[in-house]
């Protein structure tokens, strides 16, 4: 493998969209989504609240200031929003042990027991940022919503998760319609406590670096019915591992009845199969386990067409970009 130059485009009329090659360049992936936010979207819980919406702006000026390597944000939960991640927490944990994958419930009693999780506050990003570096090298930053697939997707190349701090509006505990911070610390960070599940996720993003928007689209579908939405076998029963899942009680327990449809873990199928933003899946797909998963998708990955190969250099935090073989 020889190393191409600094600019890419080796091919002049190929062109490779821009991407992060050092942690400290993913400062500039930061492309927000808006449509679900309380600013924007008419159904939001919060759209009527102007004293939720003015919090919101606080807490997302805290992600807007941040810059990699800064100590992350600290903020001072008020008793309502306590009292939200509370309800959350007490429903959703009493039915994770029928229904969440065993990898989820090892890293969520680990988070219970060196992290502080638990139902009377709400974990900073800073503790768990710290905890997740010790067990699988995945770190946090601060974002101030729903990130454009391209950007959370390249984060995730530099196993760097962008993470959502403020929570749901206090009227909707069971449900938000934009990630926050039940999301992410309750549906995401136990998987990402966990090796295997963590190095799949950096594959995702590093298949994902300089594609096209036709191949990001299928990869963040694909990541929508796996790390979202995904289902796993284990010990011959059905159990959750998606984020989606483990952080809404009604879709959780859905999924998990005999309701919905399941089809087998197919990426080529999975990476087109349009998928519901606004309510409950009706279909999930099934994998028989995460290293099956793995495979399948490093084979996936492979078929995406770019004129360069990415190679993770762990040392330096970097992407190194090498001519293809
Ligand atoms: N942004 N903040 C945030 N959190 C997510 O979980 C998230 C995101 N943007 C896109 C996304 N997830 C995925 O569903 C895919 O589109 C990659
Ligand atoms: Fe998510």
């Amino acid at each position: 493998l020889k190393r191409v130059a600094d600019d890419v485009r080796s091919v002049p009329e190929e062109k490779v969209p821009w991407f992060p090659r050092q942690m400290k360049d993913l400062d500039r992936c930061n492309m927000l989504i808006t449509k679900f936010d309380p600013d924007m979207d008419q159904d939001h819980p919060g759209y009527r609240d102007p004293e939720y919406r003015k919090r919101r702006a606080f807490i997302s000026a805290l992600a807007f200031r941040y810059k990699q390597g800064d100590p992350l944000p600290i903020v001072e939960y008020t008793a309502e929003e306590v009292s939200t991640w509370r309800e959350v927490y007490q429903g959703l944990r009493s039915i994770y042990p029928s229904l969440a994958c065993r990898q989820f419930l090892d890293g969520l009693q680990q988070l219970e027991e060196e992290c502080g999780y638990g139902e009377d506050r709400i974990p900073q990003l800073g503790d768990v940022s710290a905890f997740l570096k010790e067990k699988t090298g995945f770190q946090l930053r601060p974002v101030a919503g729903l990130l454009s697939a391209r950007d959370f997707l390249a984060s995730l190349a530099f196993r760097v998760f962008q993470c959502t701090q403020y929570i749901r509006h206090s009227s909707s505990p069971m449900h938000s319609p934009e990630p926050d911070c039940c999301h992410e610390l309750l549906g995401h960070i136990p998987m990402l406590a966990d090796k295997e599940f963590a190095k799949f996720s950096q594959e995702i993003g590093l298949a994902s670096l300089g594609a096209s928007d036709e191949d990001i689209e299928k990869l963040s579908t694909l990541y929508w019915f796996t790390v979202e939405f995904g289902l796993c076998k284990q010990n011959g029963t059905v159990k959750a591992y998606g984020a989606g899942l483990l952080s809404s009680y009604g879709e959780l327990v859905y999924a998990l009845s005999n309701e919905p449809e399941y089809r087998p873990f197919n990426p080529e199928e999975m990476a087109v199969q349009p998928y519901q933003d606004q309510t409950y899946q009706p279909v999930y797909f099934v994998s028989d386990s995460f290293e099956d998963a793995k495979i399948k998708l490093r084979r996936y990955s492979a078929t995406i067409k770019r004129p360069f190969a990415v190679h993770y250099d762990p040392f330096t935090c970097s992407v190194e970009v090498l001519d293809q073989p």
